[in-house]
């Protein structure tokens, strides 16, 4: 059987990177990105810090007012959200040069599968060899690099290495890898599952790739057998690349954190237009709205939804993102992101009921229509009321 290569690629301490890179004389110092610390007195988080500043125990998420305690003499500087866009874009581009296989899985962050870039390349450890030479060259920023026969592994590997590291686990010694590490580096194992798993004395990987996968079963249901083949390195989900279109997702990040609901619920808005004008454009219907909602402190909401119909259309869209929306959102929370993804595709030419077909024919065309003015005439050309 043939083995997969899959690297994680992370930049290290990114928005401080990414600053101590435009501004040198901020090198080698303490510097931290987030909320303005106010003399000690600010309110909000710590984005990230460089790793200068974790020194003093500071650290992503972190109260602003806090950090100032622990480093005051730290540089204190605010988010620059398009800057660090810019140089994602400029990371992607890079890994973009060696493989098309790139799940992106944040602004700093990536899988990419080099299975199959050693006939133009050479063996993975000197492909991300050149992938990191690329990034220094290109942005003057370090990368932390994990290579590994399945995703999990690359992820843990790349978290070991950092800052500026290469890790490559083989095959063979996937395992050895694996096995001492606490129960809780596997994907899906939480702080609930960690403790119940440790009460049943499983505390390293190990320990539960020692159990019977009849035991997990009866224990966990269907997540049992999930985490008896994660404890064997058995990990079968692949490196998910933008072009086999899974979900439509749209995201806004504000540039200051937002409670105001009208601000909250024409952003809802945007974005499912957005997603509703892309499905149509490859498409595509989907049956599964989802939303995403990121507080200031960095903690992050999903709440789905499914219909038992699949759609494009706007209406249910946004329609169902703020129900969903309004099903839990608290206004004393500051949001700071805010998304919309539709999923659970159908082909769009098979059709769901023939005698619906006559009023959404009418709708699809009136869609159309919308998009054929959007295009020649720009996004803000057309714009429903809220
Ligand atoms: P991370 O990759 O989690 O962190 P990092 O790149 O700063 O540091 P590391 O070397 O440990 O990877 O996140 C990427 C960026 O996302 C980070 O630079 C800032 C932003 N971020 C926040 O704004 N708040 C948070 O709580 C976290 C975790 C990240
Ligand atoms: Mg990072």
């Amino acid at each position: 059987m043939s083995v997969n290569i899959i690297a994680h690629i992370d930049m290290d301490a990114f928005f401080a990177a990414v600053e101590q890179a435009d501004n040198p004389e901020l090198k080698g110092k303490p510097v931290v990105i987030g909320a303005n610390p106010k003399n000690g007195k600010g309110r909000g988080v710590v984005s990230t810090c460089s790793y200068e500043a974790r020194k003093f125990g500071i650290h992503s998420a972190m109260p602003i007012s806090k950090a100032y305690q622990r480093c005051p003499h730290a540089v204190f500087l605010p988010v620059r959200m398009s800057r660090y866009h810019e140089i994602s874009d400029c990371i992607f581009r890079i890994f973009y040069d060696f493989t098309p296989d790139i799940e992106p899985i944040s602004i700093d962050e990536a899988f990419l599968d080099i299975t199959g870039t050693r006939r133009l390349h050479g063996p993975a450890f000197g492909v991300c060899l050149k992938i990191k030479e690329r990034i220094a060259k290109e942005t003057g920023l370090t990368a932390s690099v994990g290579i590994a026969p399945i995703k999990m592994a690359a992820k843990i590997a790349s978290d070991f290495c950092k800052p500026d590291g290469i890790l490559e686990i083989k095959k063979d010694k996937l395992i050895d890898f694996l096995w001492p590490l606490p129960v809780e580096k596997l994907w899906g194992v939480g702080p609930k599952t960690k403790s119940y798993l440790n009460n049943l004395g499983i505390r390293t990987i190990k320990d539960l790739a020692k159990r019977s996968r009849e035991e997990l079963c009866e224990q966990f249901g269907e997540s049992g057998d999930h985490l008896y083949c994660l404890s064997h390195g058995i990990d079968p989900r692949s490196v998910e690349t933008e072009s086999e279109i899974k979900s439509i997702s749209h995201e806004h990040t504000f540039e200051r954190d937002v409670n105001d609901k009208e601000v909250l619920h024409k952003t809802l808005l945007c974005l499912s237009e957005k997603a509703s004008r892309r499905l149509r454009l490859e498409g595509l219907k989907g049956k599964t709205i989802t939303i995403k909602v990121r507080y200031e402190g960095f903690q992050t909401y999903t709440r789905a939804a499914t219909f038992g119909f699949s759609t494009n259309f706007v209406d249910n869209i946004y329609g169902k993102a703020k129900e969903l929306f309004e099903g839990f959102y608290s206004a004393a929370n500051k949001v700071r992101l805010i998304g919309v993804k539709v999923s659970n595709f159908k082909n769009l030419y098979v059709q769901e009921s023939l005698f619906e077909e006559t009023a959404k024919e009418k709708k699809e065309r009136i869609h159309k229509a919308v998009d054929f003015i959007k295009d020649k005439y720009g996004e803000r050309s057309i714009h429903r009321a809220a």
